[in-house]
């Protein structure tokens, strides 16, 4: 099989972009090894502390992200990150080439109950313009990602990785500590009779994603003709690998009960990357207004509305968005 090495030459990748993105995996590595650790190591559970979204950290963020940190800070390649965990930019190498933006840990309240979680990530190019510290040079649209991925933290631990030539899965191989390459080139089926959202929500839900899904749920007897079966992994890198997998429609609308937050999910670290997967894989990612990589950030932990997968169900989905307008 294949290595992730030999893929990323074949892809065109630089190898200073291949050196950043080994030294990310080893870090990845290190917190595959520590989750299956779990409760014999202590590391379940929650700390007293909140992060910078208000939300209570799980100990496992904290180690996460700084096994992350560390890593890459020492590792020369990188100017400066930005991390779901951290609250501004966190300055590394003044020589460094890349920028790279991280959820060290996504989905971890799945720890509690040995579900899906996983790191995702995104890396541009630093500006040479650019001090460490500044969090300007982050405001780029997702269209000038570099590389972007996902590390699931499953019974296997499985890697999805686009550098903009398509979207690949590798699954490492504990015997020896390598991702080898399992399928290349995923191509997502245009269609699909899946979808995941949070259903808890709907009353507070946009009108056309109300419309969207009471259709689905209405099944063949509805306007859509056919019965559609629904999934929710509650850890957005598990729901989007199972759409890379076989297909399928991920949403995380915008909610009504707080205007000032358009949806849950967070650009840099989870719509952004996740987009760049999905569109390599043949799929489409909107805001519900626009495509979420054409979004220029206006703060690191913006957030955004997110509407993803198979191409004609987003499509579809999008009508109804184009037809509340009208
Ligand atoms: P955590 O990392 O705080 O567990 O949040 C995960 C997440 O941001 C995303 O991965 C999921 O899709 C979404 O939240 C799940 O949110 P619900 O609470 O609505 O299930």
């Amino acid at each position: 099989m294949k290595r992730l090495n030999s893929q990323l030459q074949q892809d065109g990748a630089q190898l200073e972009l291949i050196l950043l993105i080994r030294t990310l995996l080893a870090a990845c590595k290190e917190i595959s090894f520590r989750v299956s650790q779990g409760a014999l190591a202590g590391v379940l559970g929650s700390t007293l502390s909140e992060n910078v979204q208000g939300e209570t950290q799980k100990k496992l963020d904290v180690i996460s992200n700084q096994i992350i940190k560390d890593t890459l800070c020492e590792s020369g390649y990188v100017k400066a990150m930005s991390s779901e965990e951290e609250e501004h930019v966190v300055p590394c190498d003044p020589d460094g080439k890349y920028l790279v933006s991280f959820d060290p840990l996504d989905g971890s309240s799945n720890t509690e109950i040995n579900s899906l979680i996983g790191t995702i990530f995104s890396i541009f190019h630093a500006p040479q313009w650019m001090e460490p510290g500044d969090p300007s040079a982050f405001v780029q649209p997702g269209t000038q990602m570099v590389a972007a991925a996902y590390v699931l933290y499953g019974p296997s631990t499985m890697l999805a990785m686009t550098t903009g030539r398509g979207t690949h899965l590798y699954t490492l191989d504990k015997t020896h500590g390598g991702f080898l390459l399992t399928q290349a080139n995923i191509q997502l089926p245009q269609q699909t009779a899946e979808y995941a959202i949070n259903a808890s929500n709907q009353r507070h839900w946009d009108t056309p994603m109300q419309r969207y899904v009471s259709e689905l749920v209405a099944g063949k007897e509805g306007p859509r003709k056919k019965d559609y079966n629904m999934r929710w992994v509650a850890a957005m890198v598990g729901d989007i690998h199972r759409v890379l997998c076989r297909g399928g429609i991920f949403m995380y609308p915008a909610d009504k009960r707080n205007p000032e937050q358009t949806g849950k999910l967070r650009l840099l670290y989870e719509a952004n990357p996740m987009a760049f997967l999905i569109e390599q894989a043949g799929g489409k990612a909107s805001t519900g207004e626009r495509r979420i990589m054409e979004v220029v950030p206006t703060d690191i932990h913006q957030r955004v509305p997110v509407i993803m997968g198979s191409s004609e169900e987003v499509d579809y989905c999008l009508s109804c968005y184009e037809e509340t307008k009208a």
